[in-house]
């Protein structure tokens, strides 16, 4: 036994939740770093700020973004990629910070994809209402790296179906502090997010703050 066990994220402890092949559920794992990823995504915002913006369908999405690392997620009317810039700004996304890219690393090993190194962190605010309609995430480069999602503040419920569109979803409780791990043969599995209920979380209050992690390009 070693020190770093005890000065990670361990306390997902037996709580694994398997989800399908490739895709499981931590739930806690995030939260003995709550206060620091709150103040961390805080100076994010500050620089870069959370913005709705256009499908290329031309919907505004209810879902304010933002992101941190090499690239961010951006879309507009003409269609979804990675950009180096925040196309706002002009400039470079702030930084992924070392403890959010050693959280999504352990996480990842927690469910098999050891050495995942992500490049991008895109940051979702839901209010009440909000919610992000079933979708793959299909825009990184590399598919083989999984994606992992970290909730904080108020729950949602994550859909998660199968590889076609039409395929049933099972219906997840994500509370503040979980991780949902996703690669392998469930890396392209349609997902969603139920409109965001009312509620008041005790440290973010009315919001929902998810990220996500990937290996984009
Ligand atoms: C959300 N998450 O939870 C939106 N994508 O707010 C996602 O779209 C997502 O949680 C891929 C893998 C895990 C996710
Ligand atoms: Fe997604």
């Amino acid at each position: 036994m070693t020190a770093d066990l005890f000065d990670g994220f361990e306390d997902a402890g037996p709580a694994r939740e398997p989800l399908a092949p490739g895709a499981a559920l931590l739930r806690g794992f995030a939260r003995r770093h709550e206060t620091e990823l709150i103040t961390a995504i805080e100076a994010i915002a500050a620089q870069a700020p959370f913005r709705r913006m256009v499908t290329p369908g031309g919907h505004q999405m209810s879902v304010a973004m933002t992101s941190c690392g090499s690239f961010g997620w951006v879309t507009d009317r003409s269609g979804y990629r990675y950009d180096a810039l925040d196309p706002d700004s002009g400039q470079p996304w702030p930084a992924m910070p070392p403890r959010f890219r050693e959280l999504a690393e352990r996480a990842a090993g927690e469910v098999g994809f050891a050495g995942f190194a992500p490049d991008a962190c895109l940051i979702n605010r839901y209010e009440p209402g909000a919610k992000m309609s079933l979708h793959q995430d299909r825009d990184e480069r590399d598919i083989g790296a999984p994606i992992v999602s970290v909730s904080l503040g108020l729950p949602a419920t994550f859909l998660f179906g199968g590889l076609k569109r039409a395929d049933k979803t099972q219906r997840y409780r994500l509370a503040h502090g979980d991780v949902v791990v996703w690669g392998g043969p469930a890396r392209l599995a349609f997902h969603g997010v139920a409109p965001l209920a009312v509620g008041e979380h005790a440290l973010l209050g009315r919001q929902r703050i998810n990220l996500t992690f990937r290996r984009a390009r």
